[in-house]
């Protein structure tokens, strides 16, 4: 089977919510040496952005949304511990987690694994992450970078929320602050004094390695 008929076999699972063919394609991507990360990308995430643009032209409601999700964990179950991990001797520890309020977590956990895979020390705050358990983590487990995710524009305000109780808590001078999802931007991170924002999980691990060490 070609590289081309995996990813489409992928993406199409994830479109049509099934699991088991979602863990199919994604077997035979790891068979055939398929990069994961390129079976991630062009594959599932390919079917969920497929899956947003229906949901938002009302093509599509909310259980199939939530069968799509489910599919897209089946086939990361399989290809994120593919993704070769880079070992760093000077370990560098991150913070990350869904802002209060938003439980879109498939993006956040790419972002962890990326993280993870390039030498990274991560620790996972999951989704719905009261501000507090942020602050307090940061400065508990002295952390290098507090990285936030949210999907919805009603919970961003969260992220300037955290990073105001960074600045209370004296930790905001310690720790780089990198926040993402599809509503945040640049001048979005610019203006609640985020150190970056990224549209990406592999670019914002560049940009950390970059800026840490
Ligand atoms: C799947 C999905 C769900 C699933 C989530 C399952 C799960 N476990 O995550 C379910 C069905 C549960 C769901 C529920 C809801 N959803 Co929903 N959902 C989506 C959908 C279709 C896809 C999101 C997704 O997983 N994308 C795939 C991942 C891989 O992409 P990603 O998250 O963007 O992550 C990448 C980058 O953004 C970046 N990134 C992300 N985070 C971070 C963090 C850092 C630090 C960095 C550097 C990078 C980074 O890297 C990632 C990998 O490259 C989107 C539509 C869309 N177009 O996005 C709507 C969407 C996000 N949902 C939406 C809504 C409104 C809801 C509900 C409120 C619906 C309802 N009425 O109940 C609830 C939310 C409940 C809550 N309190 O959170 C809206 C949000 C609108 C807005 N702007 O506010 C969207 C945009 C749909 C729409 N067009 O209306 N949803």
């Amino acid at each position: 089977m070609s590289k081309e008929e995996i990813l489409n076999g992928l993406s199409e699972a994830v479109v049509l919510g099934k699991p088991d063919q979602a863990k199919s394609y994604a077997q035979r991507a790891v068979d055939e040496k398929v990069s994961p990360l390129d079976a991630i990308n062009d594959g599932l995430v390919k079917g969920m952005s497929v899956v947003g643009d229906r949901y938002a032209a009302r093509e599509v409601y909310l259980p199939q949304v939530l069968m799509s999700a489910n599919t897209m964990y089946a086939g990361l179950d399989l290809l994120l511990p593919m993704i070769p991990t880079e070992d760093l001797a000077d370990k560098k520890k991150v913070i990350i987690g869904v802002v209060e309020g938003d439980v879109h977590d498939i993006g956040k956990n790419i972002v962890k694994t990326m993280m993870t895979a390039g030498g990274l020390e991560v620790k996972d705050l999951g989704r719905d992450v009261p501000i507090t358990t942020f602050v307090d983590t940061a400065e508990s487990i002295k952390t290098d970078v507090v990285a936030m995710s949210t999907l919805m524009t009603p919970t961003m305000d969260g992220m300037k929320d955290v990073i105001d109780g960074l600045v209370e808590s004296g930790y905001r001078s310690k720790t780089k602050v990198v926040i993402g999802g599809p509503p945040t931007s640049p001048d979005f991170a610019e203006e609640i004094g985020a150190d970056h924002r990224d549209a990406n999980a592999q670019d914002s691990v560049a940009w950390l390695k970059e800026a840490l060490f």
